[in-house]
């Protein structure tokens, strides 16, 4: 049997999923791995999440939790709302497993003993007020390639290219907002430039590779290849064997994680051997992920396993584009999108996986509109779908005691249909192979229509019962195939209907090779039952006007989170410089003990500032910053000539409150 494994990128624990994760990645991969089943493949599923990075360990610093908490959380959200929408993962592990750090040692200790990593003291970004290096998220600055001011150290959202920190143009500490310095560091790196010749041709040639990605990559390739630093100076990832602080950068060994999710996938199965037969044993490797992990995952995991020389190289990486929401952006920060778990407390999972797949092709951008969503599922799913099922099994329900009538002789037109039923599932089938799921999806409707036309035309409930037996023998052979096509797509809803048809076993047992094999005539029907919910005008509405008041909700400081904060006049009775900058002021506030440590040095000199009355928040979290504690902040307005202190135009109590 052929071993194919499939992956869904990890999705990092820092947050929920939403419609955009869904359409570009977990939905287009399970519906690909359901269909390779049922072609009677040995296919497994594989993802986790990625727990590793600065995207974990940022949000863990805001919130003022571990890392391991955040990751912990959202662990849990994430692999709920997947399942429940249906994806039948055959394991989905964690990168913060002990067997994900063996493995992804061992995979460095590998590179290292070929000679694809070396180390080399190199100048990293390093904030002088914090006091620590600024791997990746931990600081922001306009992207060198498109312009885009807020660029990440790793990469930059705007035109997806993996950035170096230090290329940043105007980078700033995302914790304090000042502008790093360079400060020295050793760290590994992975000999990218040496695997140029090898990626460009695995690229060019691959014949499996759908073109968006190609095109996406020979034009990052262009600019040549740099080695790649894969270690970072924090705490919180897989350490390097070692060192202290040191761990591998997270894009190193989140991949990794897809092997050593499928060793845990082995180990659960008690077959401890079982996961090479689909990395070391010619199986093929499919990657799904979204249009943002590219790069990633064509270069620096490509060139990875080539280095590593032991496993097989991706047979495919098949990305989806962005989905928009209502023809906008999606935005956590505005507020803009619609969560798995919110959608699946009002909605079922299926018409979604239907729309998410079937409204554009995946190497496109698509649109989700809750009106378009309930215009496809109205029309498609129920009117056309559910209403070509309700009808065969209603008539044979009533008309025939619940079975499948047993036929007289095909007529010209009967077998023709059953030949057409044959091609569709055909050309379903090459739709699937070749990444086309919206196409695949259309042709389940193709279907439905085509039953729907036949019956029209042969108008049965004209007939007496005995001479519509053969009408609806066919249409029962083409409810048989409509399940078939509905599995990957919607597997709930093909499961159902599977019964509802008196079939025996499951619908996702069954094989594309079956499908001329016809319902027997006897075969006991159930009760027939709506596939499909219409979606009503209200509901579109209301959904609508709950996503407005989500990303006002998200706008607005409400007046419980601004009481919040404590904002007084205070007198400055103290300050001194405390670095050779001469940026950094230690000021001390009033009589109380509040102190702060403000980057204004550069406008406002030490000794003039004393005794002067200013604006504080006095219930900021306190932080050490330089080794002394900061526990207010002095507000400031800043404009292009600086900074300018916030002063009361009369002199006020100290200690007046300010709202
Ligand atoms: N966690 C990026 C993301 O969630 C990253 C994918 C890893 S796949 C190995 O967008
Ligand atoms: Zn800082």
């Amino acid at each position: 049997m052929k071993k194919v494994i499939v992956t869904a990128a990890l999705p990092y624990a820092n947050g929920k999923l939403h419609l955009g994760h869904l359409r570009s990645t977990y939905i287009p991969a399970d519906a690909f791995v359901r269909y390779l089943r049922m072609k009677g493949y040995d296919a497994i599923y594989i993802c986790g999440t990625d727990e590793h990075g600065t995207p974990i360990s940022v949000r863990a610093e805001q919130e003022g939790k571990s890392p391991k908490e955040v990751a912990d959380y959202y662990h849990e959200l994430i692999k709920e709302d997947l399942v429940r929408m249906g994806c039948s993962f055959d394991n989905f592990s964690r990168t913060t497993k002990p067997l994900h750090y063996e493995i992804t040692r061992k995979f460095f200790e590998k590179l290292l003993e070929r000679g694809y990593v070396e180390k080399k003291e190199v100048e990293q970004l390093y904030c002088p007020k914090c006091e620590r290096f600024l791997p990746d998220r931990y600081v922001e600055g306009t992207c060198p390639y498109c312009g885009n001011p807020s660029a990440r150290g790793d990469i930059c959202e705007a035109c997806g290219r993996y950035l170096v920190a230090t290329e940043l143009k105007d980078p700033r500490c995302i914790l304090c907002g000042t502008t790093p310095i360079l400060k020295k560091s050793e760290h590994f790196f992975f000999k990218l430039s040496a695997l140029e010749g090898f990626l460009k041709k695995w690229i060019q040639e691959n014949p499996k590779l759908p073109a968006n990605v190609k095109n996406y990559v020979l034009n990052w390739l262009r600019g040549g290849l740099r080695d790649w630093c894969i270690t970072r100076d924090m705490k919180w990832g897989v350490p390097v064997p070692g060192y202290e602080n040191k761990v591998f950068y997270v894009w190193f060994d989140a991949p990794i994680g897809y092997i050593s999710s499928t060793v845990e996938w082995a180990e659960k199965k008690g077959d401890e051997k079982a996961w090479e037969d689909y990395w070391k044993g010619g199986g093929e490797i499919y990657h799904f992920l979204g249009k943002d992990n590219i790069y990633q995952h064509a270069i620096f995991w490509t060139g990875m396993l080539k280095a590593h020389g032991e496993f097989g190289l991706p047979t495919a990486i098949v990305a989806g584009e962005f989905l928009t929401l209502e023809g906008k952006k999606m935005s956590k920060s505005r507020g803009w999108l619609v969560e798995i778990g919110d959608y699946l407390s009002r909605h079922d999972p299926d018409p979604l996986r239907y729309y998410l797949l079937a409204s554009s092709p995946l190497s496109k951008d698509a649109d989700f509109s809750w009106k378009e969503y309930a215009r496809r599922n109205n029309d498609e799913l129920a009117d056309i779908l559910g209403n070509f099922v309700h009808r065969t099994l209603t008539f044979i329900y009533k008309r025939y005691g619940g079975k499948v009538p047993e036929p007289k002789e095909l007529d010209e037109r009967d077998e023709e249909i059953l030949d057409k039923m044959k091609e569709i599932v055909q050309r379903f089938c090459e739709d699937m192979e070749s990444f086309e799921f919206h196409s695949a999806a259309k042709r389940l409707i193709e279907l439905a229509a085509l039953g729907n036309k036949y019956l029209n035309e042969k108008e049965p409930w004209k007939k007496t019962v005995e001479e519509g037996r053969t009408t609806f023998y066919i249409c029962a052979q083409l409810v048989k195939a409509l399940a078939l096509l509905m599995a990957p797509i919607m597997p709930f809803s093909a499961e159902k209907l599977w019964k509802m048809l008196g079939m025996e076993g499951s619908v996702h047992d069954q094989r594309w090779s079956d499908i001329s094999r016809p319902v027997p005539p006897g075969t006991s029907i159930g009760k027939p039952e709506p596939l499909f919910r219409k979606i009503s005008e209200s509901e579109v509405e209301e959904e609508r006007r709950k996503l407005e008041e989500r990303s006002r909700r998200a706008l607005y400081v409400t007046a419980q989170e601004f009481a919040r904060m404590d904002i007084r006049v205070g007198e400055i009775v103290d300050a001194t410089r405390i670095d050779e900058r001469r940026v950094l002021l230690k000021i001390s506030i009033g009589r109380t003990v509040k102190q702060t440590v403000a980057g204004i040095g550069e406008w406002y000199d030490a000794k003039e500032l004393v005794g002067r009355q200013v604006v504080v928040l006095t219930n900021i979290e306190p932080r050490r910053i330089k080794g002394y504690e900061s526990n207010c902040m002095i507000l400031a307005a800043e404009d292009g000539e600086g900074l300018s202190l916030l002063v009361p135009d009369r002199k006020v109590e100290r200690g007046a409150k300010v709202k």
